[in-house]
């Protein structure tokens, strides 16, 4: 049975903190309207964007108050009735990622760009999102969850995890090629290491501190290049690469300083993948050497249905593994404090059943 009110933590005006409610009340069936489901929450990962969300620091603003939250497992409780065609049904475990529904039918998302729909749905940010125990979502978006593939371990891939997933997809790298990878001690940067072994790349990973390098290392860094301990990070990567330079990078930073010489230390023909999304900064690069040497500069923005389950699917047969520490929802103004100031390796993650 579906209880009439839920714990859920509310961002009840810009800028302030958190405020977790334990009486909020939970959607019944007969108020979802055709399309939605309610989703029962086994937990949800912390992205820096939810901080982002929370902060208004972005040119976009979240639609507060809200529930923030967009790395959602759970089980489908409810289905909206007159639901036409439903991929999924009630009992099945699925996840909800920050693009929660588009139209499907406009240009965008014909062309397989349903994260930049002009209609586009986004969890925690216009819609309520997962940090609560209940969640409306959409049918035609939630992403199936594998079984046998536990619900810890596959929160975070539902936005962290497909981001950096496409970004790798979309970087215009061969197995072998060389990628860096700013901010790979974090919650993105630390599953774009080990999508990026995947595909049979090498990595430079750079973040900073003694626990983050022993992360980016355990996952199978090439080479590791701490940002606060470096002279000279161009002369590091030129280093490493035979003085080529790299064929990619991939900024899961979230701040504007991971972005800076990418120009530089990329090597003629390469692509910069710009992910990591400080609200204000404006990407410094030459222009005469991104024409000079033919580079690349793409904007990769989560990912679409299709992005989720391929994702999803490497993970639950074990290609990748979220690093992460569960804690409860009363922790989350913890974790974003810890986010803010840089002292989460990988992710946390907060366990909704208990
Ligand atoms: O679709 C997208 N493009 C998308 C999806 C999800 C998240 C973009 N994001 C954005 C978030 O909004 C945020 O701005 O990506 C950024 C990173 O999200 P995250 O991985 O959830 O944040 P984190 O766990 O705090 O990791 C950031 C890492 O960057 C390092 C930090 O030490 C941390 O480990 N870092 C920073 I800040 N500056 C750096 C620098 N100059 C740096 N690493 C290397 N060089
Ligand atoms: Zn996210």
């Amino acid at each position: 049975t579906i209880p009439q009110v839920q714990t859920a933590a509310i961002i009840p005006e810009k800028g302030s903190s958190i405020v977790v409610k334990h009486d909020h009340p939970v959607k019944t069936q007969a108020d979802l309207a055709p399309g939605e489901c309610l989703v029962k929450l086994h937990c949800t990962g912390v992205c820096h964007t939810d901080l982002h969300a929370a902060l208004g620091d972005w040119p976009l603003k979240a639609n507060i108050p809200l529930i923030g939250g967009h790395e959602g497992v759970g089980d489908i409780v409810a289905i909206g009735s007159h639901t036409p065609n439903s991929p999924v049904k009630v009992g099945d475990r699925v996840g909800i990622k920050w693009l929660a529904d588009s139209c499907l039918d406009c240009e965008q998302c014909r062309k397989g760009r349903e994260q930049t729909c002009a209609h586009a749905k986004l969890s925690g940010f216009n819609v309520d999102g997962t940090f609560a125990q209940y969640a409306v979502s959409y049918v035609r978006h939630v992403t199936p969850i594998p079984e046998g593939f536990d619900s810890n371990e596959a929160a975070s891939i539902l936005c962290a995890g497909v981001t950096v997933y496409r970004a790798l997809k979309y970087s215009q790298t061969n197995p072998g090629d060389w990628v860096v990878l700013p901010g790979a001690g974090g919650g993105l940067g630390h599953l774009a290491v080990q999508y990026a072994k995947y595909i049979g790349l090498r990595v430079i990973a750079i973040d900073t501190g003694e626990e983050k390098k022993k992360l980016c290392l355990k996952l199978g860094a090439d080479v590791w290049i701490d940002f606060k301990e470096s002279k000279d990070i161009v002369a590091d990567i030129n280093a490493a690469t035979d003085g080529l330079g790299a064929h990619s990078a991939i900024v899961t930073a979230a701040s504007s300083s991971g972005y800076q010489q990418a120009i530089e230390y990329l090597r003629p023909g390469g692509t910069l993948m710009a992910v990591g999304l400080p609200g204000e900064a404006t990407l410094n690069a030459s222009i005469f050497f991104t024409v000079f040497k033919s580079i690349s500069i793409l904007g990769s923005y989560v990912g679409n249905r299709q992005d989720a389950k391929e994702a999803v699917d490497i993970a639950a047969r074990g290609g990748v593994k979220c690093h992460f520490i569960l804690k409860q929802l009363d922790d989350l103004a913890d974790v974003y404090e810890g986010l803010t100031k840089g002292t989460i390796s990988g992710r946390v993650v907060l366990d909704m059943r208990s």
